[in-house]
């Protein structure tokens, strides 16, 4: 079965979103077979998002993805990596949909409440990196 890695992050938590987010992944028929709150290091948040390492927001994202816990999920179904990103929304929450996790609860590009992988490879390694 195909399986994705969705983590709620920090500002889910404090907002209290978690539950709101949670119930959309399982009204989509999906199901969570994996789930546990952390706190995120600055090691496993430079290697989650070395594709923006270079980047000049990159320390105001590691201070974010510090600032509280995060609940790391395995969710399985068919389709669900595409199907997960779809419910997700763009990453900045003013150019998401209404419907969408991101353009009903969030409106800027950093604090957008989620992370899903984006691909079937990136969705494993992902896992493997969270989970072991
Ligand atoms: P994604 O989460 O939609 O896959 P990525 O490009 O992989 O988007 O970026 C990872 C995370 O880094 C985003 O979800 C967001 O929290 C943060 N981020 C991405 N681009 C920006 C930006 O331009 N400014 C501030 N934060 C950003
Ligand atoms: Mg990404």
């Amino acid at each position: 079965m195909e399986r994705t890695y969705i983590m709620t992050k920090p500002d889910a938590y404090q907002r209290g979103l978690i539950g709101k987010i949670i119930t959309r992944i399982e009204n989509k028929g999906f199901k969570i077979t994996d789930m546990k709150m952390m706190a995120l290091n600055e090691a496993i948040l430079t290697e989650h998002y070395a594709h923006l390492a270079d980047k000049p927001f990159f320390p105001e994202i590691l201070e974010y993805m510090t600032s509280g816990p995060v609940v790391g999920m395995i969710v399985e179904g068919n389709g669900v990596v595409e199907s997960m990103r779809k419910m997700m929304g763009p990453t900045d929450g003013l150019e998401a949909a209404p419907g969408t996790i991101r353009g009903d609860y969030a409106n800027n590009k950093s604090e957008n409440l989620i992370h899903g992988s984006d691909s079937l490879e990136n969705a494993e390694i992902e896992i493997k990196r969270f989970f072991g």
